[in-house]
C-alpha cells in the first residue's frame, strides 16, 4: 500500500540522513560546525520523534473513537521510571540498523549520541520502573492504554560518593530540553485547594455540597509516546505539571501587588518541583498530599472530559476506563471520583459509589507497617475539606454495614476503619483503596499470601472475591533485547525471534544447554559483558578487576531488610580466612554494589559507607591480591543497565517475608545470572521456575523467620555460638576498616548485637555456607553455563507481557485494538 511505501521511504538511510540535518538546523538552530553533541541528540530524537507521530497520533486518534466496548486501561502512579526512550523506540520501530547508519554516514557515533540522553529519573525504585515495563506491554500487546503522573521537575536525586558516603545532588534532568514530550496547554483543567464547604438541601431535598476553594491550580499535561514493540501502537504517557492560573490573583496585579501574585505562582508550581524520596518522615508533608490529589484530580478530570466528548454518560464510565492505582499513592482518586459525580455530575451516592468501585482496582507494594500510607485528619480535612467528609460517609456506611452482617467485634471494626484512632487521628490509604476498589492484587505468590493472611486480612475476610495475585514481570525488549545485543542475537539464531513477545519460547534454549559449542558460545557473550563493565569500572572508580573473576553483583535501593550487609559478613568473612591464612583457596570475586538510600535513612547511608570502608582495605591489601575486589558503582540509575548483563551471580537476600517482589531478580535470571536468595518475594517463583538445582537457596522461611521472632529471638546466642561470626563483628567493631575508629559503625553492630531486626545473624551459617557451595560450582564451568542457560531458557513467566495479559483477562476486562495507519 501506499503508506507502506510512505514508510519504506521514512527510514531510508538517505532519508533519515536529511531529516538528521534539517532537524539540526530548523530545531536547535545550528550548522554542523558549531553544533555540540547535545544538539546532534537532539536533532536524532527529534528524527526519530518524527517516524513515531504517525503511529501515536492514530492510536490516539482510534482510542478516542472507540466504540462503547472496548476499553481503555489507565494506570495511575506517582512514579514512572521510563528510561531512556531513543534506543528503545529504534528497536520497537525496527531502524536500529538503518539509523546507526545514517548516523555513521553523518560523521557521528550512535551510542555516544545515545549517552547524551538524560534519564527521566521520575522514580524510587521498581515501584515506578514496574509502571514502565508495563506501559511497554500494554503497547506491545496492542491494548489502548494511557500512563498518568506527575512531570516532576526534579526526579530522584543523583547519588554522588564523598570520602564513602553518599551525597544527594539534584537532578536537572529537564534542562538541556526533553525532545519526547508534547505539552498540551489547551488541554489544561483546574486543580482546588483548601477553603471550606457549603451545604444545602435541593428541590428534591438531597443533600448537595459545594466546595469554595482556597485556592486552584492549572494542571498542564505533557505526552510522551511510549511505542510497542513492531507493531502500530503508540500509548501515551501523560505527566502532568502544575502551574497558577493566569487570572487567579488578578486581584492583587490590580492592587498593585506585582510580588504577591508571583509569590501565588510560585507556591502553585511547587506542586510538581521534585520526587518525594522514600523516606520514614512522609505523613506529615502537605506538599507530597497535594501531589498526590493534584494527579488524582488532573486524571479523573481528563478521562470524564474524554468519556463525554465522545458520547458516553457517567454510568457507562467503568466500560471505558479501567483505573489501576498503583499502590496507594493515588487512591485519593477514589473520594475524587465520588466528589466529581456527585458535587459537579449530579449522581446520586448509591450510584457514584458503584460507578466508582467499578473503576478502581489496587494494586499493593507494601508489606512493612510502617510503609503503609496515612495521613492526619486535621491535614487532609485543611487541604480537602470536602474529601474529608466524603471519607467519613464511606466509613460511616461501610462500618454500619460491618457491624449489621458482622457482629460488633470492636477490635475488628477499629482495624476495618478508615480512620486510624490509635492515637493522633489519620487516615488509613490502604483501606481507602481496599473498599473503593473491585480488585486488590499483591505482586508475588508470598506478598498475596501474607497479604490476606495478615497486612490486609480483615479486609480478605469480608471480600475475599476482590483479592487476587499478580506476579510482577520486566519487559524483555529493554532488559535484554536493548541491553545484551550479543545474546540477543545467539538466542534468535537458535529459536528465531519470536521469544522477543512470548518469552516462553525461551524454553526450546533448554535443548541447547548441553551443546558444547552453543555453551562456549553462550560463556564468550557473557566474558565480554563482564569485560566491558570491567572497563568501566576501571575507568570510573580507578579499581581494575579480573573479567575472569565470578561477578557477584547486588543492585537495588540500600534497605536494611534487603540486608546489603549481610553480602559483607561475607566479603569480610572471605577476607579474616586470607588474612589466616594467606595461601588458602579462594575462589576469585568481583563484589559489585549499587544502590540509593533514602536521604533521611542513617543505617543505609552508614551501610553505605561500610560498603566502601571495606572495599578500601580490601582492594589494596597485598595479601587479597586480586582474589577479591569490591566496588560500589555510584548513581545507581544510568549504569545499572549494564550491570544486569555482566552479572553471574544475583543477589537476592532480603529477609523472608519483607521483600515484596523485586523485579531486579528477575532482569538477572533472564540475563543468564544464577540466583543465591532466601525464600522470599518473586524469589521463590523463581526457584519453582528454574529448578532448584539451577538456584542458590538459603536462610529461613518467612514462617520460621515469625517463629523464631515469636520465640523471643535473640541476636547474642548466634554471636557468641559461632566463633567466625563473633571474630568477623569484632574485627568490623574494632575500626580495622575505619581507620582505627571504632565509633564508626558502632550503630550498625549495636543495632545487630541487640536487636538483628532483620536476622542477619539467624542467616548467616546457612549464607555462607551456600556461598561456599557457588565458589565450588563456579569451579566447574560447564555445570556453571548449563545452569546459567536454563536459567534464561526457564524464566519465561517473568516478562511483563504475561502480567499484563493476566490484568488484561482478570481484572481489566481490555483487550487488543489492532491501529491501522491512514494513508
Ligand atoms: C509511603 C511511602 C513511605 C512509601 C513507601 C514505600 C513510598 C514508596 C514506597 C515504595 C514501595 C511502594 C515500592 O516501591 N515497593 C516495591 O514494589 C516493587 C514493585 O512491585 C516490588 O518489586 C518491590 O519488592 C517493592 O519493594
Amino acid at each position: 500500500t501506499s503508506s507502506d511505501n510512505d514508510n519504506q521511504q521514512q527510514v531510508s538511510i538517505e532519508n533519515l540522513r536529511h531529516s538528521l540535518a534539517d532537524n539540526l538546523f530548523y530545531i536547535t538552530g545550528k550548522y554542523t560546525e558549531i553544533a555540540t553533541l547535545n544538539d546532534f541528540y537532539l536533532a536524532l530524537a527529534y528524527t526519530v520523534r518524527d517516524r513515531l507521530l504517525p503511529r501515536w497520533l492514530n492510536t490516539v486518534r482510534t482510542v478516542t473513537q472507540l466504540s462503547d466496548n472496548t476499553k481503555v486501561v489507565s494506570c495511575l502512579s506517582s512514579e514512572f521510571m521510563v528510561g531512556p526512550h531513543l534506543v528503545n523506540h529504534l528497536i520497537n520501530l525496527g531502524i536500529y540498523d538503518q539509523v546507526r547508519q545514517a548516523v555513521e554516514e553523518s560523521g557521528l557515533d550512535l551510542q555516544k549520541l545515545a549517552e547524551q540522553e538524560p534519564e527521566p529519573g521520575l522514580g524510587n525504585g521498581s515501584l515506578g520502573r514496574l509502571a514502565a515495563c508495563y506501559m511497554d506491554s500494554l503497547s506491545t500487546l496492542e491494548i489502548p492504554a494511557i500512563g498518568y503522573g506527575i512531570r516532576y521537575e526534579f526526579g530522584t536525586f543523583k547519588q554522588q560518593i564523598r570520602d564513602g558516603w553518599q551525597v544527594e545532588i539534584t537532578d536537572k534532568w529537564l534542562q538541556k530540553g526533553n525532545p519526547w514530550e508534547i505539552v498540551r496547554p489547551e488541554s489544561a483543567v483546574e486543580v482546588k485547594f483548601g477553603g471550606y464547604t457549603e451545604g444545602y438541601t435541593d428541590e428534591e431535598g438531597n443533600y448537595q455540597a459545594t466546595w469554595v476553594p482556597h485556592q486552584v491550580v492549572k494542571g498542564i499535561p505533557y505526552d510522551t509516546p511510549i511505542s510497542g514493540y513492531k507493531v502500530n501502537t503508540v500509548n501515551t504517557l501523560r505527566l502532568w505539571k502544575a502551574e497558577a492560573p493566569e487570572s487567579f490573583n488578578f486581584q492583587a496585579f490590580n492592587l498593585g501587588d506585582y510580588y504577591g501574585a508571583v509569590d501565588q505562582k510560585v507556591v502553585s508550581e511547587n506542586i510538581t518541583k521534585v520526587l518525594y524520596p522514600n523516606d520514614e518522615h512522609i505523613p506529615g508533608r502537605q506538599l507530597r498530599l497535594e501531589q498526590q490529589f493534584f494527579l488524582a484530580s488532573c486524571a479523573l478530570q481528563d478521562m470524564i472530559r474524554w468519556h463525554l466528548k465522545s458520547g458516553g454518560n457517567l454510568e457507562t464510565f467503568p466500560d471505558k476506563f479501567a483505573v489501576q492505582l498503583n499502590d496507594t499513592h493515588p487512591a485519593i482518586a477514589i473520594v475524587e471520583l465520588m466528589r466529581l459525580l456527585m458535587d459537579e455530575h449530579h449522581i446520586q451516592w448509591h450510584d457514584a459509589w458503584e460507578i466508582t468501585q467499578k473503576t478502581f482496582s489496587y494494586t499493593n507494594h507494601t508489606l512493612l507497617p510502617e510503609a503503609l500510607e496515612k495521613w492526619p485528619v486535621n491535614l487532609l480535612g485543611r487541604l480537602l475539606p470536602r474529601h474529608l467528609e466524603i471519607i467519613y460517609e464511606i466509613n460511616r456506611r461501610f462500618l454500619e454495614e460491618v457491624r449489621n452482617s458482622n457482629g460488633r467485634d470492636g477490635h475488628k471494626i477499629a482495624r476495618l476503619s478508615l480512620i486510624d484512632e490509635t492515637g493522633e487521628r489519620y487516615i488509613r490509604m490502604a483501606n481507602l483503596a481496599c473498599l473503593g476498589s473491585h480488585s486488590i492484587n499483591g505482586v508475588a505468590e508470598l506478598h498475596t499470601e501474607l497479604l490476606t493472611k495478615d497486612t490486609l486480612g480483615d479486609f480478605y475476610e469480608l471480600f475475599p472475591h476482590k483479592f487476587s495475585n499478580k506476579t510482577n514481570g520486566v519487559t524483555p525488549r529493554r532488559w535484554l533485547v536493548q541491553n545484551n545485543p550479543g545474546m540477543t542475537k545467539l538466542i534468535s539464531e537458535k529459536i528465531g525471534e519470536h521469544w522477543i513477545t512470548h518469552l516462553d519460547d525461551l524454553r526450546q534454549l533448554e535443548g541447547f544447554a548441553d551443546d558444547g559449542d552453543f555453551r562456549y558460545r553462550w560463556g564468550q557473550v557473557k566474558l565480554d559483558l563482564k569485560r566491558s563493565l570491567a572497563g568501566h569500572i576501571q575507568q570510573r572508580l580507578g579499581v581494575t578487576v579480573n573479567p575472569e573473576s565470578l561477578f557477584d553483583v547486588q543492585v537495588k535501593p540500600i534497605h536494611e531488610y534487603k540486608r546489603q550487609h549481610l553480602n559483607i559478613l561475607h566479603i569480610v568473612t572471605l577476607y579474616h580466612r586470607i588474612k589466616q591464612d594467606p595461601t588458602v583457596n579462594i575462589t576469585p570475586r568481583t563484589f559489585i554494589f549499587a544502590g540509593k538510600a533514602a536521604p533521611g535513612y542513617f543505617m543505609a547511608k552508614l551501610m553505605i559507607k561500610l560498603i566502601h570502608s571495606v572495599a578500601e582495605v580490601i582492594n589494596h591489601d597485598p595479601d587479597v591480591g586480586d582474589r577479591l575486589k569490591v566496588v560500589f558503582l555510584p548513581d545507581y540509575n544510568v549504569l545499572c543497565q549494564i550491570l544486569y548483563p555482566a552479572a553471574d551471580l544475583s543477589e537476592q537476600i532480603s529477609t523472608a517475608g519483607k521483600e515484596v517482589s523485586g523485579t531486579g531478580n528477575m532482569k538477572f535470571c533472564l540475563n543468564g545470572a544464577l540466583t543465591i536468595g532466601t525464600w522470599d518475594a518473586a524469589n521463590i517463583e523463581i526457584c519453582q521456575e528454574v529448578g532448584q538445582e539451577n538456584f542458590f537457596r538459603f536462610g529461613l522461611t518467612a514462617d520460621e523467620v515469625y517463629q523464631r521472632k515469636a520465640e523471643g529471638y535473640n541476636p547474642w546466642d548466634y554471636y557468641y555460638g559461632n566463633s567466625q561470626l563473633k571474630e568477623i563483628i569484632d574485627l568490623i567493631g574494632s575500626g580495622h576498616f575505619a581507620d582505627e575508629d571504632s565509633t564508626l559503625f558502632q550503630p550498625l553492630i549495636d543495632s545487630l548485637l541487640h536487636q538483628d531486626q532483620y536476622m542477619l545473624f539467624a542467616d548467616y551459617q546457612s549464607y555462607l555456607d551456600c556461598q561456599d557451595s557457588i565458589s565450588r560450582v563456579w569451579c566447574d564451568r560447564d555445570r556453571w553455563l548449563k545452569m546459567s542457560i536454563l536459567n534464561t531458557a526457564r524464566c519465561g513467566k517473568f516478562s511483563s507481557d504475561r502480567a499484563i495479559r493476566e490484568y488484561c483477562d482478570q481484572i481489566w476486562h481490555s483487550s487488543p485494538v489492532s491501529i491501522q495507519l491512514a494513508d
